[in-house]
């Protein structure tokens, strides 16, 4: 039996204890106390006795930290546009605001070597990250070396999910690479995030605003109509569906996109979607009488409309919509990012996406916590132990458990803050939330048991991260091929991954 609080802290058993807060998983919640020696939850029961160093959660929510596995941090754009956040104030931001691991991408660009990108990529964040990370590699060259060689190797070390993209010039794959690609993930295990937009329609549209003298960011949303995106998710469905593998369709926006995986995943697809802040908490209408302004607000797909916004609510609730993320696409209001010529900058030419890594998790807990759109459950499932489970990083990650990596969040439910980008530790300067009011926020953050946040200060090392070990994504590793698809796989010689496979 270890001794009560009576020992000198340096005699104590635990380095850390977190003591009298409500403790909340995926699952339900309870009062616990949770003990931590050398990064790992060691002990989880009311009653503990203090450890080396030992937090007084009472009044607290105590959540595992957040997961963000779709954000652009240090990336350089198909455009040759530099993110405004690095490794470190990427992580940072997210870590004020409740994050504690993220998944980022390593970029291809269509001349660079597979295996170049991802040591590039790793030795960045490994210098700067102040909180764990992984990587996706965004896949935009699928040529022989890159399909027989460099993916597998790419998969078997941990990167074991990757981004295609189906619209941008610079980044596009048709619809025979994708095949390609989704064939290799298929034999060697890994999810494929799929950019599901169609290339033409943008590119029709786009070219008669133009023509028209319609430039202005609110065009954007003009330009990336909502048919874009369903139609391009449901061929991305009928491609996966053709070879029976995964895929997860990132930053659904529309109402027809989430009818349309939904169809899918009722026909038994293996199907999964994300989406994201901008997509429950911005409206397409917001651009219109902003002129330039309105360039804070264009991501890609551009936020829909209240219907769309209740659909995703909707998807969150019922299952369809597994994870979200920030997709956090830091490029500042100048040169840099937004208007790469000033005031003459169109809507073709400005950076897309909004920045959103520290207000993540703060938006949905008020709105969706504290107005009871969600349980506490759901928003740790959707913001912490799904992300875990789709890239392959449970049981270390995701879940507040023995055995599992001590990343904590303290929740004050009571506390509230008015938005301001003054606030916001990211290097954008703006963000579209400006003014909002909320409630709920993680007041102490730990990474496996280091406090990283507390009293509004930071108090971890620059590098302190770590490389988060991946497995297989579970619906991967889940998957049964299906029966149908059997004859038409060995026809065509399809290997599938062995663990599950037809082998
Ligand atoms: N896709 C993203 O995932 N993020 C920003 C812009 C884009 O097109
Ligand atoms: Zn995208
Ligand atoms: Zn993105």
């Amino acid at each position: 039996m270890i001794e009560k609080d009576s020992l000198s802290s340096s005699d104590r058993y635990f380095d850390l204890t977190i003591r009298n807060g409500r403790v909340c998983n995926n699952d339900g919640s309870s009062y616990a106390d949770i003990g931590v020696r050398d990064g790992v939850i060691v002990a989880l029961e009311p009653g503990l006795p203090a450890g080396k160093q030992d937090v007084d959660a009472r009044g607290l929510w105590v959540l595992p930290g957040g997961i963000d596995s779709h954000t652009h941090i240090e990336q350089l754009s198909g455009m040759g546009l530099m993110c405004a956040d690095d490794f470190y104030s990427g992580t940072v931001s997210a870590a004020f605001g409740g994050t504690t691991t993220i998944l980022s991408f390593a970029a291809q660009h269509r001349n660079d070597r597979i295996p170049d990108v991802l040591a590039d990529y790793s030795r960045r964040a490994q210098e700067k990250a102040v909180i764990d990370y992984g990587f996706h590699l965004i896949l935009t060259n699928p040529d022989q070396q890159a399909l027989e060689v460099d993916l597998p190797l790419a998969i078997q070390s941990g990167i074991t999910s990757l981004k295609v993209y189906m619209t941008y010039d610079m980044l596009k794959l048709d619809d025979y690479q994708l095949l390609d690609v989704m064939a290799v993930a298929s034999e060697h295990g890994a999810m494929i995030m799929l950019h599901a937009e169609n290339h033409d329609m943008i590119r029709w549209v786009a070219r008669r605003l133009l023509e028209r003298g319609h430039t202005a960011p609110t065009f954007h949303t003009v330009a990336h109509d909502v048919l874009a995106e369903s139609e391009a998710t449901q061929r991305a469905i009928s491609l996966s569906r053709l070879l029976d593998v995964p895929i997860l369709i990132v930053h659904v926006a529309g109402k027809e996109t989430v009818q349309i995986i939904r169809h899918a995943q009722k026909l038994g697809a293996p199907v999964y979607a994300e989406s994201c802040p901008q997509y429950l908490f911005l409206e397409a209408s917001q651009t219109d009488a902003l002129g330039m302004e309105g360039a804070k607000f264009c991501c890609s797909p551009p936020p829909g409309d209240k219907e769309s916004q209740e659909a995703i609510w909707e998807g969150f609730k019922d299952g369809c919509l597994t994870v979200y993320s920030s997709d956090h696409a830091p490029y500042r209001f100048d040169e840099t990012g937004k208007l790469p010529k000033g005031e003459a900058t169109t809507f073709k030419e400005m950076a897309n996406g909004v920045p959103g890594i520290e207000l993540r998790l703060p938006l949905l807990f008020s709105e969706g916590v504290m107005k009871g759109r969600l349980t506490i459950e759901e928003f740790v499932a959707l913001t912490a132990t799904n992300h875990a489970q789709m890239y392959g990083m449970s049981p270390k990650k995701g879940r507040i458990a023995v055995g599992a990596d001590a990343d904590l969040v303290l929740w004050d439910s009571e506390k509230r803050v008015t938005v301001s980008a003054d606030m916001l530790h990211d290097r954008v300067g703006y963000t579209p939330y400006e003014g909002r009011e909320l409630q709920g926020w993680p007041v102490q953050v730990y990474s496996r048991g280091r406090c990283v946040v507390r009293d509004g200060q930071l108090h971890v090392e620059r590098g302190s991260g770590q490389l988060v070990a991946r497995n297989r994504p579970e619906p991967v590793l889940q998957h049964k091929p299906s029966s149908g698809r059997r004859v038409f796989g060995e026809l065509l010689g399809l290997k599938k991954f062995k663990n599950n496979g037809y082998e």
